[in-house]
């Protein structure tokens, strides 16, 4: 069972997330799926793609699936995380990907939808990055990823509150390019949709390329990298980061004690 709907229509590609029983939860099976619909559209040329909810959608998707994540001892978010792969996967499309959002936007999903080129999203919906509330160390990358867009204070406050953002706010700190009423969201997106689409690909690929490379350019020497990572381990090994998992499937709050 594929848990997309996928298909090109007038050079575009659409992909509808369709796992409603886990609320779009970022699966291996749902990101491969995604992955598989970003080749078949690039083998197919198209122009550009949508990655979108299901129209009227409350949960836009609930980010990782938790279930997959480890539960200690291992790194959450390595290079090979189906996460990683398909954020890797949606920056390196030769063609413009643009996120259509109704609904929640949950953790992870949050970056995936900021490693689309175009974020369009109605009034309605919010954004939430949540690795404080789960006591994950996000990884470096998706930190990388986000400072992108949104300023550090900004940032700051949305990853230390792990409270949800609404969409006139995510706006506004550049987290998203647009927020309109659902009923305008269909209909501005086409709108930009038919400019991209009849201007040049090659001239749009390679600078989408090149906004991506400059974008990544920022230096770490190796000590400093070594030194993230040793603390990233502490966190992932640590009672906290079990307590969090442990507090999500026991739907209770999680009760942090810094060990
Ligand atoms: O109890 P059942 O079996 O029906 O399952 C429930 C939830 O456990 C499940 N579910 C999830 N399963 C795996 N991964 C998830 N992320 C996830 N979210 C939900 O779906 C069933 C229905 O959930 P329920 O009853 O809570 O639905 P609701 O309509 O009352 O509330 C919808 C949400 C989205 C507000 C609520 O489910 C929620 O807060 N979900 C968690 C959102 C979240 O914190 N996501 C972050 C995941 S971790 C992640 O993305 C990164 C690793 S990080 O955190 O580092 O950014």
């Amino acid at each position: 069972m594929s848990f997309v709907i996928c298909k090109i229509e007038n050079d575009v590609g659409t992909i509808v997330l369709n796992d409603p029983r886990h609320l779009n939860a970022l699966s291996k099976e749902l990101i491969s799926d995604i992955i598989t619909s970003l080749d078949k559209f690039e083998a197919k040329k198209v122009r550009a793609a949508v990655i979108r909810a299901k129209k009227g959608s409350k949960v836009w998707s609930a980010g990782h699936d938790v279930k997959e994540l480890p539960t200690g001892k291992i790194d959450p978010l390595t290079y090979y995380d189906p996460l990683r792969k398909v954020v890797r996967a949606i920056q390196s499309t030769h063609y413009p990907v643009i996120a259509h959002i109704e609904g929640s936007v949950w953790g992870g999903a949050c970056e995936l939808i900021m490693s689309c080129d175009m974020i369009y999203a109605s009034l309605d919906s919010t954004f939430a990055i949540t690795p404080a509330k789960l006591g994950i160390p996000y990884n470096l990358t998706g930190i990388l990823n986000f400072m992108k867009n949104i300023s550090i204070p900004i940032l700051k406050e949305l990853i230390f509150t792990a409270k949800p953002t609404s969409a006139r706010r995510a706006e506004m700190i550049g987290m998203i390019t647009r927020a309109v009423e659902t009923s305008e969201l269909d209909d501005m997106i086409n709108k930009r949709l038919d400019y991209i689409i009849h201007n040049a690909p090659l001239a749009i690929s390679v600078m989408k390329e090149e906004m991506r490379v400059l974008s990544e350019s920022s230096p770490l020497n190796p000590e400093a990298f070594e030194r993230i990572q040793g603390g990233r381990r502490i966190v992932y090994n640590s009672e906290d980061y079990k307590e969090g998992l442990t507090a999500f499937f026991e739907k209770r709050k999680p009760v942090f004690k810094g060990e």
